[in-house]
């Protein structure tokens, strides 16, 4: 099994990994190819139970904290098979649902999705924003995480027409209370950009491959989400702190900003007004 991290890109942490499934046989195919052919033979649902089964294995050693995310068909939430497999509590795990199915208007797998749930599981849109279908079904499915395609990543930090778009998709997330995840992150211009949109999460190989259980992510890119943290307080502080800051932005790291954040205030000293397990929030103090 393979999992590759995802980044919380407020704070550089390892916020998930996601079980994509390989094949380590030939003839050497990509997953999705392997899947086409089993559903072929009738045996589609039987192989994505075992790569759940393979990846839920893994799931109680993974690191404090984080989640556990696995891609689904719709279709296989009708299927015994693939039902079989989920325990109960679905708690810290994630349920990735592909928008390129357009069974997912059926009433039936609403259902489904609506019992696990229930039963703690999140879920995710993937590869949002790459099919004709990806808005009705982000709206139908109002999901926790919606996952944009690598298609709007690549290059957001060259193309003027992708940030506008992504920053839709992030504010449509916040009315809905759901976060965005970037797919398919390879450069560290790229990863900046998304943070600097108020991005949630970060996926690609900029950030880390999927790798055996469980890897870290490149420390070049943890610096890249303090950089653009400390662009954010600038802001903040300019926009007259206090002001309280995104989720996650941990007091030791709101310090460690301190001296160049008052530096380019040009500020003799800026300080910690408020802070809580949850957050902190700055003073500047000229
Ligand atoms: O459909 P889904 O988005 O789950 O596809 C994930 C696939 O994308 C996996 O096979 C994974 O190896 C691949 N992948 C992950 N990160 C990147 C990336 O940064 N660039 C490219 N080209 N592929 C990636
Ligand atoms: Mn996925």
């Amino acid at each position: 099994m393979v999992f590759q991290p995802i980044m919380d890109l407020r704070t550089g942490r390892v916020a998930g990994y996601e079980s994509p499934s390989r094949f380590n046989r030939e003839p050497r195919r990509t997953p999705d190819l392997w899947f086409a052919q089993a559903h072929r033979h009738g045996l589609g649902y039987e192989l994505e139970a075992k790569a759940i089964e393979a990846a839920l294995a893994w799931a109680p050693s993974r690191p404090a904290g984080t989640y556990l995310t696995f891609n689904l068909s719709p279709s296989s939430l009708l299927s015994d098979e693939v039902m079989r497999v989920l325990p109960e509590r679905l708690d810290g795990l994630v349920i990735e649902i592909t928008e390129n199915e357009l069974v997912s208007g059926d009433p039936a797998i609403h259902k489904a999705l609506d019992g696990l749930r229930g039963r703690g599981a999140r879920l995710a849109v993937d590869d949002t924003g790459a099919g004709y279908a990806g808005l009705t079904h982000v709206m139908r499915l109002q999901p926790d995480i919606i996952k944009l395609d690598r298609a709007l990543t690549t290059g957001v930090d060259q193309d003027p027409a992708k940030a506008p778009l992504i920053s839709s998709f992030v504010r449509y997330a916040r009315d809905i209370d759901a976060d965005v995840c970037a797919e398919g992150v390879e450069t560290l211009a790229e990863l900046e950009r998304l943070a600097d949109l108020d991005v949630a999460y970060g996926q690609g190989y900029g950030i880390a491959r999927p790798a055996p259980p469980w890897a870290a992510v490149a420390p070049e890119a943890a610096a890249a989400c303090l950089r653009s943290f400390e662009a954010t307080l600038v802001d903040d502080a300019t926009d007259r702190l206090p002001r309280p800051l995104p989720p996650g932005a941990r007091p030791a790291e709101l310090r460690a900003c301190l001296p160049s954040l008052a530096a380019e205030l040009r500020a003799e000293r800026v300080q910690i007004a408020a802070a809580d397990e949850y957050g902190a929030a700055a003073q500047v103090l000229s």
